[in-house]
């Protein structure tokens, strides 16, 4: 099967997608797009001119949540969801709430009223979460990890974000950097 990538190092979304592909190990084509000068060809593959769009034997998908389940479907070794439908469901909720946090982080890179005290409310509740349950998802990493962790390494490394405050964020964060397709991630937003 041939896959392509069309990514942009910077963006978060796509960050998704490279941690997933990372994890399961998966050979892919990477054309990085220049998003202050799109090609009019991406529209083409997908109609808002957004990336992530992975596209397998010609077959563009875009939608970083589509395809991060996508490839979880595709290659389901390792597994990134649990095995039973209602953790399923949790770790998907989870993934459709993304918002909650990824909201906060462009309010406050765009320089908006309060918008430092919402994205420091919102790692509160992941922090909140994170005493609970060792992984975003539950008791195993996995998707939900994957989907939050890109806002977290750029808040931390680009927005200056201190996570001290949060231990349980910071140290869930200190064991997703262990792992080679977080710190490669990690990498990534180090260079931009
Ligand atoms: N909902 C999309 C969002 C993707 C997205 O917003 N990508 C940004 C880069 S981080 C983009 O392509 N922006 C260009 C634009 O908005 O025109 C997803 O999850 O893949």
């Amino acid at each position: 099967m041939n896959l392509v990538l069309y990514d942009a190092a910077r963006c978060p979304y796509c960050a998704r997608v490279r941690i997933v592909l990372a994890e399961k190990d998966v050979e892919v084509e990477v054309v990085e797009i220049d998003l202050r000068n799109r090609p009019a060809w991406l529209y083409e593959k997908n109609s808002t001119g957004r990336v992530p769009v992975l596209e397998e034997d010609g077959n563009p998908l875009p939608e970083s949540a589509v395809i991060m389940e996508f490839l979880e479907e595709r290659y389901p070794q390792p597994s990134l969801l649990p095995p039973d439908p209602a953790d399923r469901a949790f770790a998907r909720l989870q993934i459709h709430r993304a918002d909650e946090l990824t909201d906060p982080y462009y309010a406050l890179r765009r320089g908006a009223d309060g918008g430092r005290e919402q994205l420091e409310a919102a790692l509160g509740q992941l922090d909140d979460a994170l005493g609970r349950r060792p992984f975003l998802g539950g008791g195993e990493y996995g998707l939900v990890d994957v989907a939050y962790v890109p806002w977290i390494l750029r808040a931390r490394d680009m927005l200056g974000v201190e996570l001290g405050g949060f231990s349980s964020l910071a140290a869930w964060l200190a064991r997703l950097e262990e792992r080679p397709a977080v710190a490669a991630e990690a990498g990534i937003v180090a260079a931009l």
